[in-house]
């Protein structure tokens, strides 16, 4: 399906058409190669399966300032003077990119598309008023909103967390944000609504009463589902684990701990995990593992769709064009049955040497064609029979007899060393990895998509 492109009275993108599908042999570089949205692929279309959305603190706020230096793009949308024109502006821009790019889904922070005002009441103005301009804009062009969050991480007041602030003030600060953010998320219709606890964690263990913080933690947590859930959000929840940065420990460190956080505190009924790929490799896992511990949890939400770089140790929020890392991802998403409620969020940020207009879309389309690859060459992986049985076969002694009895609980410990006393050393049986290693590149080469 194709959105109706948006332009505002100043067209920011004047020499992008809306990007086409045009097949594995276009070398345009504002073209699809593989991604087709109305592709069929396992039973879904492309567009159905992976439902992109565009951030807009990435792609429209951010001017590519880092540590050493500011930004070195400048955003002809910016308004110098008047907060609302600078916001109208930016969304016009930000609808007109993602109703080119033809992607059905956006995601925002409060502080990204609304400004601060200098009273809670007085914020919560400025955010319903570009909650008023998105809908309009929504309406016009059928775009939806992914997800909503809050931003309880960039503002001083939040330097030593918000919902595991140590001063309560700042809790309830946060609180204010975050009742603001969900009111938003529930009138533009949103799928999910975020949490990264950005600061939710410590700078310094022998300052922090870590037990009581958490508890903060998982109590904010359910005042917030309870106050979503009796105003109609009838949507998802999500966490996104990211284990430092901006903190030396964040809470949410990774999908392991955050589902047993979500388990003792009994949050796992409404809440799922947003898995960022960057945040997994900075946890020291791969991406695929992060989101294999969600799925096999049933608690594997959506995905911000981006990638680190091997030789720096932060989180560099790239596009994501490892094909590998996109068909180790859909092998999960496509054997756990899909995103659901959720989908993916390039949440992904050009490099501060990128400064044409066209990049953005570049940057959208390359991560775009990886995960529509990454999609088919998973589905192909997975329908040959020979990965089946190099992952299950190998359990199959657990199928029948005194492994079937161990799994049911049948065997103790006694048991179990007997049946070793009489089968001895057991037989040695190969993994295969390369085997599987192989396959996979097999697919890789030969598709041709
Ligand atoms: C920062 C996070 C952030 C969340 C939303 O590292 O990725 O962008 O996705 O607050
Ligand atoms: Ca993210
Ligand atoms: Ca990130």
């Amino acid at each position: 399906m194709s959105r109706t492109v948006f332009t505002g009275d100043t067209s920011y993108f004047p020499n992008i058409d809306q990007i086409k599908f045009e097949g594995p042999g276009s070398d345009n570089p504002l073209a699809f190669k593989t991604y087709d949205p109305g592709r069929v692929v396992a039973g879904k279309t492309m567009e159905e399966h992976l439902r992109f959305a565009v951030c807009y603190w990435h792609s429209f706020c951010a001017t590519g300032a880092d540590p050493f230096g500011p930004g070195t793009r400048v955003h002809p949308w910016e308004v110098q003077g008047d907060a609302m024109a600078n916001a109208t502006e930016k969304m016009n821009a930000a609808f007109e990119f993602f109703t080119k790019l033809n992607v059905p889904y956006w995601c925002f922070h409060d502080v990204d598309m609304a400004w601060e005002g200098d009273s809670v009441a007085q914020s919560e103005k400025n955010l319903q008023a570009c909650v008023d301009l998105a809908k309009e804009r929504q309406k016009a062009t059928g775009m939806k909103l992914l997800w909503g969050t809050a931003n309880l991480f960039s503002n001083p007041r939040y330097m030593n967390g918000a919902a595991t602030n140590p001063n309560f003030d700042v809790l309830a600060f946060g609180a204010s944000q975050v009742k603001a953010a969900i009111d938003a998320t529930i009138e533009l219709g949103g799928e999910n609504y975020v949490f990264w606890g950005g600061r939710e964690g410590y700078a310094c263990l022998q300052n922090t009463d870590t037990k009581r913080e958490l508890e903060h933690f998982a109590m904010f947590l359910e005042k917030a589902r309870d106050y979503g859930r009796s105003n109609g959000f009838t949507g998802t929840f999500l966490i996104e684990p990211k284990p430092m940065e901006p903190m030396k420990h964040q809470y949410d460190f990774d999908s392991q701990t955050v589902i047993g956080f979500l388990r003792h505190h009994k949050l796992d009924g409404d809440f799922k995990l947003n898995i960022e790929a960057n945040h997994a490799t900075l946890a020291g896992h791969t991406f695929a593992h992060d989101l294999r511990m969600a799925s096999d949890a049933s608690l594997l939400g959506s995905i911000d769709a981006n990638r680190g770089d091997p030789q720096n140790g932060w989180d560099t929020d790239q596009f994501p064009s490892d094909l590998y890392d996109s068909v180790h991802a859909m092998m999960v998403v496509l054997e756990g049955g899909g995103l659901g409620s959720g989908g993916l969020n390039f949440d992904a940020k050009l490099r501060r040497e990128s400064t044409d207009t066209d990049d953005l879309f570049i940057a959208h389309i390359g991560g775009m064609d990886s995960f529509a690859r990454g999609l088919v060459i998973a589905d192909r992986v997975l329908a040959d029979p020979r990965t089946h049985e190099l992952r299950f076969g190998r359990y199959t002694s657990f199928d029948s007899g005194d492994g079937k009895r161990f799994e049911e609980g049948d065997l103790d410990l006694q048991a179990l060393r007997d049946i070793a006393a009489v089968n001895g050393e057991p037989q040695q049986i190969s993994g295969k990895q390369e085997l599987m290693e192989n396959i996979i590149n097999d697919f890789i080469v030969k598709g041709d998509c």
